[in-house]
């Protein structure tokens, strides 16, 4: 290879560069690894000593006289393209870190907190993995009661499950605590069922429980009447409809008017302008017996909201999937 022409030629790509790839470029054909210099380095054994002395003093000086090269073409080309896109101004403070937020799961369950406690009811927590005696015998749902079906429920190893809902903490906490109680418990169930627009596997519920020596239906329609109103900062429609669970006696269903199609219909209420929001009543003589307390003296409602069905009406989300998604473009809107 003649190292002449070789200089010549890099000089000629060094004039005609116009950015830092190009240099990047040049270097890589003449400096890098598999560049012309390293070829020149690479057929030094084939040649004569005399040869082999010469072409070794040129292809260094080649060498440094690129280096040099290059190093001052990269500061002109600094120079140059200052202001432009390409500059990197060092004393620029740095761009602040991604700071995360809460999920709005997380938000709601909060200003349901919030709001409960503001009325008096203590914030408890139970266990997700649960037995069959807190999950339904202790609910009033005996083993061949078809009314567990309602529940499809994941089984796991010895007796044990996935709780299907909050309610076996109403009965864990009054095990061991005495009336008049007010407690809300917030936490994850899970069912086994086919999941759309308003059902997932796994979700979220509020147990509330409130049992004491006259505690009413008419308490219990004020209590959540003032909920909805502070929760959504408006009035919202509520309807109560008669409904079956083995734990209370009556009692309903609560839905509120669909505030994603303002009662029209839409996938979220399955066209009927109503969700249903919570299931409510008053405690089972039963469930309280099995827990410890004498229903001659003591009387109270429970009920079970769904969060993520909350989540849906208060930020007008139509389909609960998208708070499992983990799709940022979703979670960071809120
Ligand atoms: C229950 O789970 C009862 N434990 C509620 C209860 C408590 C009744 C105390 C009486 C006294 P239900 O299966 O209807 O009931 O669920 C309660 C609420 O959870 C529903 O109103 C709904 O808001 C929510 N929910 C139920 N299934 C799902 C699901 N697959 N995905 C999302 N939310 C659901």
């Amino acid at each position: 290879m003649d190292i002449k022409l070789l200089k010549t030629e890099a000089e000629k790509d060094l004039t005609l560069s116009k950015d830092l790839k190009d240099l990047d470029d040049i270097f890589r054909k003449y400096l890098g690894k598999k560049g012309s210099i390293a070829e020149i380095f690479n057929s030094l054994a084939e040649m004569s000593k005399k040869d082999r002395i010469k072409a070794g003093k040129e292809a260094n000086e080649l060498k440094s006289f690129l280096i040099d090269k290059i190093n001052q073409k990269r500061l002109d080309l600094a120079e140059t393209i200052k202001g432009k896109e390409q500059w990197i101004d060092i004393s620029l403070p740095a761009k602040g870190p991604k700071t995360g937020h809460l999920h709005p799961l997380t938000l709601i369950k909060r200003k349901v907190s919030e709001i409960f406690e503001s009325m008096g009811f203590s914030y408890i927590e139970g266990p997700e993995i649960e037995n069959e005696f807190y999950n339904f015998d202790a609910l009033n749902i005996p083993k061949d009661h078809p009314a567990r079906d309602a529940w499809d429920t994941f089984y796991l190893d010895k007796g044990l499950l996935l709780r299907t809902h909050t309610s076996p903490v109403q009965v864990r906490f009054m095990e061991k605590n005495n009336p008049p109680l007010r407690i809300f418990v917030p936490g994850r169930v899970f069912r086994h069922e086919a999941t759309d627009a308003s059902h997932e596997v796994n979700f979220y519920q509020i147990e509330g429980l409130m049992v004491g020596k006259d505690v009413s239906t008419a308490n219990f329609k004020a209590v959540i009447k003032e909920f909805f109103s502070r929760f959504f900062g408006k009035k919202i429609e509520i309807r109560l409809r008669p409904s079956f669970f083995p734990f209370v006696e009556p009692g309903f269903e609560v839905d509120i008017s669909c505030v994603v199609c303002k009662g029209k219909g839409c996938s979220v209420c399955s066209k009927t302008g109503w969700v249903e929001i919570m299931g409510a009543g008053m405690v089972h003589p039963n469930v309280l017996k099995a827990s410890g307390i004498n229903p001659k003296f003591w009387q109270g409602f429970a009920f079970g909201i769904g969060i993520d069905r909350l989540a849906m009406m208060k930020y007008k989300i139509n389909d609960i999937r998208l708070f499992y998604s983990s799709d940022l473009r979703f979670l960071e809107q809120f």
